[in-house]
This record gives C-alpha cells, sequence and structure tokens, in this order.
C-alpha cells in the first residue's frame, strides 16, 4: 500500500506569488503538506527532524525575513511547502499584509493540498493568526492538524495542560506534540501524516 517513507527530502524551489504543479516521476500530481506558524516556532527544524535531515530546511537565525514558500519533494510521493512566518514583533504593516495575500493566494489556488500542519509553540496560548489561519483553512476546506512544537521546554504535565487550554481557544480537537530532540515524534507524525494522506501509517 502506498505511503510516504519520509526518508529522502528535495529542495525544489521558493516560489513568491505562483506556485508550480509537482508532479512525480511518473507524472501523478503529488499531495501536499504545508507547514505554517509564528516566526521561530521551529517549521524548519520539524522538516529537517522529520527527514533526519541536518540542514535541507534552513533553521533561521533571523526570524520573518522570507517571503516566500520553499517546496521539498519526500520521497517523490510527497510535497512539503513551508510557509512564510507571520507575528515577527519587527515586521512592518506592509510585510503583514504581503504575508496574508501570500497564504491566501496559496491556499486558494492549491487542489494538491492535502493537510495543513499548524505549529504553535508550546509555552505559548494562541494568538489571532493562529485563530485566522484555522479560519482560513476552513474556509479553503483544507484539513488542519495542530503540532505543539519544542515539547521538551515543558514537563508532560505542563504540556497536557497548556495543550488543553490551546485547543478549547482553537476550537480543535486533535493535535501531537512534537520536540526534535525525542526521535519518537517523528514516528508520531510520520504515521499521522500517512493516514490522513494515504490512509495507512
Ligand atoms: N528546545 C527545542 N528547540 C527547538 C525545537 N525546534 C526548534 N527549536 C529551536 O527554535 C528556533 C527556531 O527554529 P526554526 O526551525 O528556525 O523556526 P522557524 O522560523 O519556524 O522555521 C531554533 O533556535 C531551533 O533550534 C524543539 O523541538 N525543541
Ligand atoms: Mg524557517
Amino acid at each position: 500500500m502506498k505511503k510516504c517513507t519520509f526518508v529522502h527530502g528535495n529542495f525544489l524551489g521558493s516560489f513568491l506569488t505562483s506556485f508550480p504543479e509537482f508532479r512525480s516521476k511518473h507524472g501523478e500530481l503529488l499531495p501536499e503538506i504545508a507547514i505554517a506558524g509564528r516566526s521561530n516556532v521551529g517549521k524548519s527544524s520539524l522538516i529537517n527532524h522529520l527527514l533526519n535531515h541536518k540542514n535541507l530546511a534552513r533553521v533561521s537565525s533571523l526570524p520573518g525575513k522570507t517571503q516566500t514558500i520553499n517546496f521539498f519533494n519526500i520521497d517523490d510521493t510527497l510535497i512539503m511547502a513551508d510557509l512564510p512566518g507571520y507575528g515577527f514583533a519587527k515586521r512592518s504593516k506592509t510585510l503583514q499584509e504581503e504575508w496574508a495575500v501570500g497564504i491566501d493566494l496559496y491556499l486558494k489556488n492549491r487542489p494538491s493540498l492535502k493537510l495543513l500542519l499548524l505549529l504553535i509553540d508550546s509555552r505559548r496560548l494562541p494568538a489571532e493568526e493562529e485563530l485566522t489561519l484555522i479560519l482560513w483553512a476552513e474556509h479553503y476546506q483544507k484539513p488542519i492538524l495542530i503540532i505543539f512544537t519544542k515539547s521538551d521546554t515543558l514537563t508532560p504535565h505542563e504540556r497536557d495542560k497548556q495543550a488543553q487550554i490551546a485547543l478549547k481557544e482553537l476550537k480543535q480537537h486533535n493535535a501531537i506534540h512534537y520536540s526534535i530532540k525525542d526521535a519518537h515524534s517523528r514516528k508520531i507524525l510520520s504515521s499521522n501524516i500517512n493516514k490522513r494522506i494515504y490512509g495507512t501509517d
């Protein structure tokens, strides 16, 4: 049965306003998952960790600089889109508007997009931007999976308590915890993605 093994990641390019169709070697349109979240939440780190790759997605020391969407081909079975981060304190109003326009363009014109991973720092409570993203995803009928990142920074008890509050605010029921310091996270996320995309783990 078809599934993604999350072994080989391949950078496909960065795009700003128009996004190419990505097909497999055999010409099939590849399903895509997108990774969204505030700058510095751990998007690039999660992509690298999930694929066991040191520096496929650049872990930034200067968050919030790029507005482009970076695409990766995973095992020639799945596309991963690393969306630009939001909520960077030093950003100008213009940059924030550009971000919103870019994300809207992407969500609106992406039939291959099967799942949106929304990353939230385990230590933070959701803000307006997370609620907005959920509304947009629902509007374009894209399923969402919430991921609480950097779960190693809290005790299991704090983690669960915080997650419960955050999910209630977001009116969501399911989430997973992720830490790049825990190999188990990789298994949980990859099997979750396979279940949602291919109906198998
Ligand atoms: N403790 C801890 N730090 C993390 C984890 N994931 C990412 N980070 C750190 O968070 C910072 C931002 O990560 P990055 O992947 O660049 O975030 P992005 O801006 O969302 O792509 C970096 O210093 C990472 O090392 C995690 O699971 N645990
Ligand atoms: Mg990044």
